[in-house]
């Protein structure tokens, strides 16, 4: 057909909208020469059916707070968002949080899907394109995200709501594939939503049969709703994607489920209107080919040689529809917030602070401040005196642990479980679920709480995949990581982490801290605290460690600049340096003290942040580590991996190259040199003695 017959006959009718979502994604993938046409194919009467009818979003305003969530997490059939988000009109947002005139997704970019600079990313980033929820593309990461999406809708309903003023009551909905499915973190996160009966929950999964590697049924069989009902989820099922009428249904049952989530399966063809590649993982992963993309044009009755072609109409049909109803119910809500407002103004300006990511005034009053204490304290314990302190100024402030709240100090006293059914509490008990815990707290900060998890250093593993993504998507979360060290003990080299630290200092945009002693910690906590665009991995310590006696020593302040002189040599002019973070700073203290006394002048450098440091001035810098000064000893309990940084070539590195052992820690340290003597014989090393 000819593009001008067709816009002479066409009605605007679902069909014309589903098929424009679907030939803008295929025109794009095929334009880029890359990405997935298949999903969107197959998807794009279920993504229509939901935002058309029943998806409480206003497009002129993608950040109102009480928006429904849409997350993707099958983030390979990103064309399918981009479309939707275009065709609605989705409006862009600016680093401020206002709302522009132009589109989050103009038709520029959908024709420049793939390409440097651009908002249409091979999978869908939050913090580059407005409507994105949440960075997708991992599978199973989203359908974590969105669990903590609903973890955070029930936390402000709870905290928020007042008779007569329903402020929050948003729903987070999220399509998954197989793959999701399959995932790890995907079964953790359903587990936790069933069991906290999160009803505000929708998961939508594309039960197409395929996935990359070829039929689903090669490496997938279990029965999948069964697995749900188990995890107490209401389930339900539409035979097929493209009954608009059925579809609703299922939206339409999970309105009316109340005290648990809901799966609705949603069986469907990947690749749907392709006459060679539909239901075959080819139309998976490459573009159709001209050919083919004219054979699935002709399928769906679309001018064969159009190409990115929106038919008159069909915009219009979506203002109608979503627009329309999106616009009222927000209005709806800007009026009920401006009697909230008037009525409670202390919990409005709450609202407005976080919104803005912002922290309350007097945010850092009250923090505890530790006196000199030769024995001191584990840094995990002066972390639970901090946290606590600061949960008293941060309202918004949730905590967590993977069930190691009393090992991690996390607990906030007095401020409540949350459990099921009752969700106004700040201690979340994510259970052994860590990379669960990981994926919730993203999506609880992407809905504006400033969440913390605990789990032990070495379990960071278990909730890396989600801290990589959290630093890529610019959230603020804070990772309160204890056990830190083979100082543990005698769990053994199981749990003790080696080269964590290592592998956290490697990944761009996230802050890494481990404070040398108590007064560190509080300095350490603000600093996680303020950051609103990265998160922060706190490093702290299961053992005791000494508090210094800051009257003699530079203060902790110093923590600020990631580096800093803590106790320097005498006339400013070391012979040594001697570089420690958490628990080993106090070591090179000893050890300068061993050294002054056989008239060895050292010079004791705090770490406690390598990103911090490298942030500031090269004078600074050189404040610290004198380019004349060579003799360098590093110490850390931990892979030596990396501190050539700092100890330069003619430095000596005190760390691990093992994974530790099961014994005492007395004997550990022994063993593995973590020793005043072993200090201070590398340091008379580097000076040749
Ligand atoms: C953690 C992770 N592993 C592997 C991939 C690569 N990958 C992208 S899509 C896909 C297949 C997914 O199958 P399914 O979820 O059923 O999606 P469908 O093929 O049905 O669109 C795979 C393995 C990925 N994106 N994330
Ligand atoms: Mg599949």
């Amino acid at each position: 057909m000819s593009q001008q017959a067709f816009a002479s006959q066409q009605i605007v009718t679902d069909q014309l909208c589903i098929n424009t979502i679907r030939t803008l994604s295929i025109d794009a993938v095929q334009q880029a020469n890359s990405g997935h046409p298949g999903a969107p194919m197959g998807l794009a009467p279920v993504v229509y059916e939901l935002w058309q009818r029943y998806l409480k979003y206003d497009p002129a305003n993608p950040v109102w707070p009480n928006r429904d969530r849409f997350v993707l997490s099958a983030g390979h059939a990103s064309m399918l968002l981009y479309s939707t988000l275009h065709l609605t009109g989705v409006h862009a947002v600016n680093e401020k949080g206002e709302v522009l005139d132009s589109l989050a997704v103009p038709m520029e970019e959908i024709k420049r899907f793939r390409q440097l600079d651009g908002k249409t990313a091979g999978h869908p980033e939050s913090h580059l394109t407005t409507g994105v929820e949440t960075t997708t593309g991992p599978l199973g990461q989203g359908a974590g995200n969105s669990v903590g999406m609903a973890i955070a809708g029930k936390w402000l309903a709870a905290n928020f709501n007042k008779p007569e003023l329903e402020l929050f009551n948003f729903k987070v909905y999220a399509v998954c594939g197989d793959g999701d499915l399959m995932e790890g973190v995907a079964a953790e996160a359903a587990s936790l939503a069933g069991h906290l009966r999160l009803d505000n929950l929708c998961w939508i999964y594309d039960n197409n049969h395929v996935t990359l590697d070829g039929p689903a049924s090669w490496s997938f069989s279990e029965d999948v709703m069964t697995r749900f009902v188990g995890y107490g989820w209401n389930v339900t099922r539409v035979a097929d994607a493209n009954d608009l009428m059925m579809l609703g249904r299922g939206y339409e049952t999970f309105l009316k489920t109340s005290g648990k989530p809901t799966l609705i399966v949603v069986d469907s063809h990947i690749g749907y209107g392709s006459p060679h590649k539909q239901d075959t993982y080819e139309a998976h992963g490459e573009p159709l080919g001209e050919a083919e993309v004219k054979l699935v044009k002709g399928n769906y009755e679309w001018p064969e040689d159009s190409k990115f072609l929106v038919p008159d109409g069909v915009y219009e049909n979506f203002k109608n529809g979503i627009g329309k109803r999106g616009a009222e119910a927000h209005a709806q809500w800007v009026k009920l917030w401006g009697d909230y407002a008037k009525q409670f103004p202390e919990q409005a300006k709450q609202l407005e602070l976080m919104q803005k990511r912002a922290l309350p005034d007097g945010w850092d009053k009250n923090l505890p401040t530790f006196p000199p204490d030769a024995k001191g304290m584990a840094t995990r314990e002066s972390s639970g005196k901090t946290v606590n302190a600061l949960a008293k100024n941060i309202p918004w402030l949730v905590g967590g642990s993977a069930d190691l709240a009393k090992s991690n100090k996390t607990n906030l006293d007095g401020a409540g479980e949350y459990l099921p059914g009752d969700y106004a509490g700040r201690n979340v008990h994510y259970g052994v679920r860590e990379h669960a815990m990981g994926a919730a707290m993203s999506g609880m900060a992407e809905t504006r709480l400033r969440p913390f998890g605990g789990t032990f250093f070495n379990f960071c593993d278990y909730v890396k995949p989600a801290v990589r993504l959290a630093a890529l998507m610019e959230l603020p979360v804070i990772y309160v990581f204890t056990h830190d060290s083979i100082g543990l003990g005698e769990d053994g080299p199981t749990h003790q982490p080696i080269e964590q630290l290592a592998s956290l200092r490697a990944m761009p945009n996230i802050l890494v801290l481990r404070p040398g002693d108590a007064n560190e910690v509080v300095e350490a906590w603000k600093l996680a605290l303020l950051q609103s665009h990265r998160p922060t991995a706190l490093v702290l310590s299961r053992q005791a460690m000494p508090t210094f006696d800051r009257t003699k020593f530079a203060p902790a302040s110093g923590v600020a600049k990631g580096a800093y002189v803590l106790s320097d040599a005498p006339g400013g002019k070391p012979d040594v340096i001697l570089i420690g973070t958490g628990s080993e700073v106090g070591l090179c203290v000893a050890a300068q003290e061993k050294l002054a006394a056989e008239s060895i002048k050292a010079r004791v450098v705090s770490i406690p942040s390598w990103e911090l440091f490298e942030e500031q001035d090269a004078a600074y810098k050189e404040s610290v580590f004198p380019s004349a000064a060579t003799a360098r000893v590093s110490v850390e309990m931990a892979s030596t991996f990396g501190w050539e940084r700092y100890t330069g070539p003619k430095g000596r590195i005190i760390g691990m190259r093992t994974f530790g052992a099961s014994a005492p820690l007395k004997d550990l340290l022994k063993k593995f040199g973590f020793t005043v003597e072993n200090v201070v014989a590398a340091a008379k090393q580097t000076l040749g003695k």
